[in-house]
């Protein structure tokens, strides 16, 4: 008895001792001593990144903790934001760095997280956003000293790793297998995701490497910008050749903005040559301003046939059917990476490809242009041509306004008048409808690259992305459009929780025609004489559909149902007051026309 006292004592003493030890060097290298919590955290801020925005999970501990270290020292480094679905993570990351150029870093949960958020990553890669994505694992599932937590155990493996769930949607994958390589792997995954082509990168990291000890080095580079990389003189100057030789040169863009640099060159160029310009029908941001006289919408089938010389800048799917080529044209391909190896199949037929940074190849046109010289009369004449033809596109729009007016429904072009006439200058619209986005494309006025986004397909991205546009530019009112159907598809209640929490108020306008009109649509035309129309018995379209707008009120902001003309645009200005004052709006609008999808 008395011997193991003694041994008891003993061991309490070494223990002691031990802990002191430890105290001791713990102090002693109080700024060396972190673990891979904080190498992420110092990678990310070496990265440059402002925010980094999280749908949590149980292995971000060792990151909490480096945040609050960060904190409590008062270190510059990224914001750290919770979410409460991945989808608005992913996607409030992509449309901030669309904005900003600057890549930002989401943490998600485990394999599930990488499950719910894996349309946002796919758009981000359609898109080509860089953006880091991580998640955690468990190696030893209890079986070792480091306890996870016996979820991981029961529920949250995945046979092969976490990183074959991403790797068909970013642009590489990869577990970080040691702490010792945790930093740069960060890093690395951080410069790998802003190269040519840009997209998400992915990495896996236990939470046994992110508990593990880290040896911060003395010295760590912060990461460099990506480099721009522009088309060699000779390739510029025979472009330039042809744009001046071509009688009848057309721009079709598709993604030049929101980069201000891309969206003022290409005016430039445009107004030098005096060279019409079309927008993609699939464009995610605005390109061009649409009170300019060679902006001619959105239709390129108009041009085809005359063009002996097609300029897609940026453009991805420049004409449908894909085959529907300019047949009398030679074609430039002009954008930073103009074939999409994410696309299954795309032509564009192109004679000659620009690649290259967007702005600077563009400027370097203009520039090769004005050595050749311009022929003022001749450019003159052109631009008159295109000044009609913008007038009739202009005349248009007009018309369908104005009789938009007298109508005892409302339809498209009275919503987008009313927003024009009741919202500041400076407002953003994210549009996530369908049947009307054709019509929202058209009638939305913008001058600027800031002005319009559309996040690609699937469903449920929308809410997010406006989110996004807010955090990047938090002085623009930001107004989402959004069908009845698609709403029902989006995480409303985080999307607005968030809204509130971090003061970034949205005016949703729910376009409400009751159905999922799109798939209606389809079916028509699939079975013009089928039995569905005939008895008026579909499938896959009716949507009874709750009070949308009363899920303005969870966050005290203004919710309406609006039902008729008049009650529009009194609903869009109280609307205006609630996110003037910090409170998220929705309006309900009754909006039974089926608009006309493209
Ligand atoms: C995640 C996801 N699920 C399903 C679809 C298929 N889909 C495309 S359009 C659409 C209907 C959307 O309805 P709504 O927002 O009301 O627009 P409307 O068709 O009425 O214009 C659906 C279900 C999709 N694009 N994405
Ligand atoms: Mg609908």
């Amino acid at each position: 008895m008395g011997v193991l006292l003694f041994l008891e004592l003993i061991h309490s003493k070494i223990d002691q001792e031990l802990y002191l030890i430890h105290e001791t060097l713990g102090r002693k290298s109080l700024n060396n001593y972190h673990d891979g919590g904080e190498a992420i955290l110092e990678a990310f801020r070496n990265l440059g990144v402002d925010y980094v925005i999280s749908s949590p999970g149980s292995e971000w501990p060792s990151l909490w903790e480096a945040m609050a270290r960060q904190k409590r020292d008062g270190t510059a480094g990224p914001v750290y934001m919770d979410c409460g679905h991945e989808i608005l993570a992913v996607t409030m990351a992509s449309a901030y760095t669309h904005i900003t150029g600057r890549m930002q870093a989401v943490i998600l949960h485990a394999g599930a997280g990488l499950m719910q958020g894996s349309m946002a990553v796919s758009a981000a890669r359609a898109m080509e956003t860089p953006m880091v994505v991580m998640s955690g694992e468990s190696l030893g599932y209890g079986e070792t000293e480091f306890e996870p937590g016996s979820q991981w155990y029961r529920n949250l493996s995945i046979v092969g790793g976490s990183q074959r769930l991403l790797e068909p949607v970013v642009k590489w994958a990869q577990q970080v297998p040691a702490p010792e390589t945790l930093y740069e792997s960060v890093v690395r995954a951080g410069e790998l995701a802003q190269r040519n082509p840009r997209g998400p990168t992915y990495l896996c990291v236990s939470m046994e490497t992110m508990t593990h000890e880290w040896l911060k080095p003395d010295a760590l580079r912060k990461s460099p910008p990506s480099p721009k990389f522009q088309p060699i003189p000779d390739e510029i100057d025979k472009i330039a050749a042809l744009i001046a030789h071509a009688e009848c040169p057309l721009i079709s863009v598709e993604n030049a903005g929101p980069d201000r640099g891309a969206f003022d060159a290409l005016v430039e160029l445009a107004e030098l040559m005096s060279i019409p310009v079309v927008e993609g029908q699939g464009a995610f941001f605005a390109n061009f301003p649409k009170s300019h006289d060679l902006y001619m919408g959105t239709n390129i089938n108009p041009f085809l046939e005359e063009t002996d010389l097609a300029l897609l800048v940026e453009s991805r799917t420049p004409w449908y059917p894909p085959s529907n080529t300019p047949k009398n044209a030679e074609i430039v391909a002009i954008g930073i990476n103009p074939l999409k190896s994410h696309m299954v199949y795309q032509v564009m037929n192109a004679d000659h490809y620009l690649e290259g940074d967007v702005a600077a190849t563009l400027r370097l046109l203009t520039e090769a242009l004005r050595r050749l010289g311009i022929d003022a009369t001749k450019m003159s004449e052109r631009r008159a041509r295109w000044r009609a033809k913008h007038e009739e596109w202009c005349e248009g729009l007009r018309a369908a306004e104005d009789n938009s007016v007298d109508r005892d429904v409302i339809t498209v072009p009275l919503l987008m008048k009313t927003l024009r006439d009741v919202m500041p200058a400076e407002t953003s619209y994210v549009d996530e409808t369908i049947v009307h986005s054709g019509a929202i494309r058209d009638h939305a006025m913008w001058d600027d690259s800031l002005s319009f986004f559309r996040a690609p397909s699937g469903l449920g991205q929308g809410l997010g992305y406006a989110l996004g546009v807010k955090l990047a530019m938090p002085e623009r009112n930001v107004v989402m459009t959004i069908g009845d159907g698609t709403f029902m598809y989006n995480p409303v209640v985080p999307a607005i929780a968030f809204a509130d929490e971090h003061e970034l108020p949205l005016l949703i306008i729910v376009a409400n025609n009751a159905k999922y009109a799109a798939m209606q649509h389809t079916h028509d035309q699939f079975y013009p004489a089928g039995t569905s129309i005939t008895t008026n018995d579909y499938y896959g379209v009716n949507i009874k559909g709750p009070k949308y707008e009363e899920a303005a009120s969870m966050v005290g902001g203004y919710g309406k149902l609006v039902r008729n003309p008049a009650d529009l645009e009194p609903a869009l200005r109280e609307a205006l007051r609630s996110i003037q004052a910090g409170k998220t709006a929705i309006l309900n609008v009754n909006m039974p026309d089926k608009g006309a999808p493209r």
